[in-house]
């Protein structure tokens, strides 16, 4: 891409504790807009107001943005979320991850992967076949950073998912993330669950799978959650997290949108 680009990342602070963040990859042009919106958000959390506000903005060069597509998307029906867990360790295991590695974190998103039982800040790094943590910091993880959805492509994405009432910021911008999540070098699957209260979704999402959302993987009240990159044994931690938190990625294309299908315990 010829253009200059900008990165804007807004992060909200409560009492030395992370509150909101959210970011924008945008061309020049759009800088005031995009930036405004942020602050807004963070302004206006459902968990209460920001004690802190950080909003950085760093000019990207056009030429460095890699291009990437959203993963088709696909809705498996499950009556609560016990059957949405097993579904989604099915969906791992589908996908590559042992059946050890998918179940120990999936276990430990529900525990609360941080300290004491708290979300963590970003996503566990995980061997997919071994299960073991890699992340160098449980409190915080590792944090997919500075990815966006193009223009023409966001507005292919609202009239995709408008007509299925999946036109919400938790779905769009979980599916940009798994966008960046699936380009980047070793991952093999990622496994996420939202910690706002009452939003009970979740989703698998791999090369095998798409991005299949599973409308139940946690009680309604539970702040619990989280996100787990499964990766290849032997994979370059560093040239990961370097790939995932800096190496700019703009979507411009969305995927298919797959009828849902019904989970079956028995199946
Ligand atoms: N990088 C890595 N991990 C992150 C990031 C990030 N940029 N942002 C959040 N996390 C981790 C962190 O541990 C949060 O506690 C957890 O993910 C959940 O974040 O199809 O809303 O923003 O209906 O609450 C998925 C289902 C919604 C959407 C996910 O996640 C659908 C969601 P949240
Ligand atoms: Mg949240």
């Amino acid at each position: 891409m010829a253009d200059e680009f900008y990165s804007i990342r807004m992060r909200a602070n409560r009492l030395n504790s992370h509150l909101s963040g959210a970011e924008r990859l945008v061309r020049r042009d759009e800088v005031e807009d995009a930036g405004r919106v942020l602050l807004r958000r963070a302004l206006s959390h459902s968990r209460g107001d920001a004690e802190q506000i950080i909003l950085n903005i760093d000019r990207v060069p056009g030429a460095q943005i890699q291009e990437v597509k959203l993963p088709h998307m696909q809705t498996m029906m499950v009556a609560d979320w016990r059957q949405g867990r097993r579904a989604a360790i099915a969906a791992l295991v589908a996908s590559g991850v042992s059946e050890w590695a998918a179940s120990r974190s999936l276990a430990q998103i529900a525990a609360g992967a941080g300290p004491g039982g708290t979300s963590m800040r970003g996503a566990m790094l995980v061997d997919a076949s071994s299960g073991q943590r890699l992340e160098a910091d449980s409190a915080r993880g590792v944090r997919a950073s500075r990815m966006d959805i193009a223009p023409q492509a966001l507005e292919d994405l609202h009239r995709q998912l408008t007509p299925v009432a999946l036109d919400n910021g938790h779905v769009r911008e979980a599916l940009v993330l798994a966008a960046k999540v699936l380009s980047a070098p070793g991952l093999v699957a990622e496994l996420c669950w939202s910690d706002d209260l009452d939003y009970t979704a979740g989703y698998v999402a791999s090369s095998t799978v798409g991005y299949r959302r599973f409308p139940h993987l946690k009680a309604p009240g539970d702040e619990r959650g989280g996100r787990v990159f499964f990766i290849r044994p032997a994979t370059d931690i560093a040239e990961l997290y370097r790939y995932l938190e800096e190496q700019p990625v703009l979507v411009t294309a969305i995927g298919d949108l797959l009828p849902p299908d019904l989970w079956r315990d028995d199946a």
